[in-house]
């Protein structure tokens, strides 16, 4: 025990040494580029302390930027109507400590996944109005008067056996891996209006209506396969108005790549939901196959700026992946990524840490990508880069985070694992701009 202690005050006091190396680069640092090398990088790992600053300069730019987040906050629970008692009252301490994380992150507009859907917008409203809009723990208050959020694939029943146990039913058993209907939804928060006549979803887009699908048809039968739905949650476009200009925000949650087996039924559907969106964006034949739940067909139009968001359930090195899914957006030519970093997630990895909390560490030496990890899933999987926001390359990138504090940094409570004060994944960030 004692040498445990010493070796994670080791650790916390060379994360320490490390902060104050990097405050003068951040000071130095432009506030503008894309940031994936050098100075800029070092400049993000300090979001955590430096967030008020950093919203004040953005106060007197000219023109300024959106700041865009994912974050999927575990804000789901076992029965329909659950989530809604716990966010019926103010004080539900997870609801606490997820706002506080937004409000420290102060987005313009956020996607929130694992977040239970209810046909009245319920949850989502009363999140809104007593959390995000009520300071947390002397954070500035946010204020979101708009609000989109649509049926999701969870939880609705299919009629097969698709995990093969012999019984029909079951969250296994749905169109998306969910107890009832709407568990782990999704809902979007935003401070510029939405153009909800607009949206399109794709929550009834059939797995098989995307050529060269890899989906596991024998396993399936013929019958099923006909059936399936691609999306695990949905697919959304929601356009959003900012003055004249209108940026679609493409959000998703595609299906974790595990609990399946050799046929890797999950780890291949996980791979097309990515594809979808990455196929969406391609536009024009690429994305010819796509229709949306109204009947429309086809993609984005070419030269409409975006931004997609979500947890992809895709690490581009580790975990599960079919074909390096995510590749498929991180190697899209119209997609950027800004290759948002922290210094937590950093922390998290190192192998002594690690190796103390017997956690898994996974640590691939000298690819400087611990930093890119976004979650930590404790165990044998330890964490991994699954969540993104990735703007289309019509936008610039000014600049883009993590909240993933160091535990000597401000907020470090708030994403405690044991138990999950918040969430097992962090808020992601990036602030873009539309250009001429
Ligand atoms: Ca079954």
């Amino acid at each position: 025990m004692h040498s445990l202690k010493r070796a994670l005050a080791a650790v916390m006091t060379s994360a320490a040494l490390a902060a104050a190396s990097v405050m003068p680069a951040h000071a130095a640092a432009p506030a503008s580029a894309p940031a994936s090398h050098g100075t800029a990088v070092l400049a993000n790992h300090d979001l955590g302390t430096l967030q008020t600053a950093s919203v004040t300069s953005r106060a007197v730019q000219t023109e300024e930027p959106m700041r865009i987040a994912t974050y999927n906050a575990s804000l789901f629970r076992e029965a329909p109507g659950a989530l809604i008692a716990d966010l019926s009252s103010r004080n539900n301490s997870q609801a606490q400590a997820v706002a506080e994380i937004i409000q420290r992150s102060a987005p313009d507009v956020l996607l929130v996944n694992e977040f239970d859907y209810d046909a009245e917008q319920e949850a989502a409203t009363l999140f809104r109005d007593n959390y995000l809009t009520v300071s947390q723990n002397g954070q500035k208050a946010l204020e979101y008067p708009y609000i989109y959020t649509a049926p999701s694939n969870t939880g609705v029943p299919t009629g097969a056996d698709l995990n093969g146990d012999g019984t029909i039913g079951g969250p296994d058993d749905a169109f998306g891996y969910g107890a009832f209907e709407g568990q782990y939804g999704m809902v979007l928060y935003s401070k510029y209006p939405i153009d909800v006549d607009s949206v399109r979803t794709f929550q009834n887009f059939r797995w098989a209506d995307m050529p060269g699908n890899v989906m596991p048809r024998d396993y399936y039968g013929e019958l099923t396969s006909n059936v399936l739905r691609l999306s695990s949650k949905s697919h959304w476009d929601v356009p959003i108005r900012i003055g004249d200009r209108t940026v679609h925000v493409l959000a998703a949650h595609p299906t974790p790549p595990s609990f399946d087996g050799e046929e890797q039924r999950n780890a291949r559907r996980n791979h097309d939901e990515i594809r979808f969106l990455a196929d969406y964006v391609a536009g024009g034949e690429t994305a010819s196959y796509i229709y949306d739940d109204a009947g429309a067909a086809g993609g984005l139009a070419d030269g409409e700026d975006f931004v997609i968001v979500g947890d992809m359930n895709a690490d581009p090195q580790r975990g599960d992946s079919y074909d390096s899914a995510i590749m498929q957006l991180l190697d899209s030519e119209q997609i950027t990524d800004p290759q948002p970093r922290a210094r937590g997630a950093i922390m998290s990895n190192q192998d002594v840490f690690n190796s103390l909390l017997g956690r898994a560490t996974n640590n691939s030496s000298g690819d400087n990508s611990n930093a890119l990890r976004t979650a930590d899933f404790g165990g044998s999987t330890g964490s991994l880069r699954v969540d993104y926001v990735l703007p289309s390359t019509s936008m610039d990138v000014t600049n883009s985070g993590v909240f993933w504090p160091a535990p000597n940094q401000p907020g470090a409570e708030l994403i405690q694992m044991n138990p999950v004060r918040s969430s097992d994944h962090r808020l992601v960030w990036a602030d873009v701009s539309t250009g001429e």
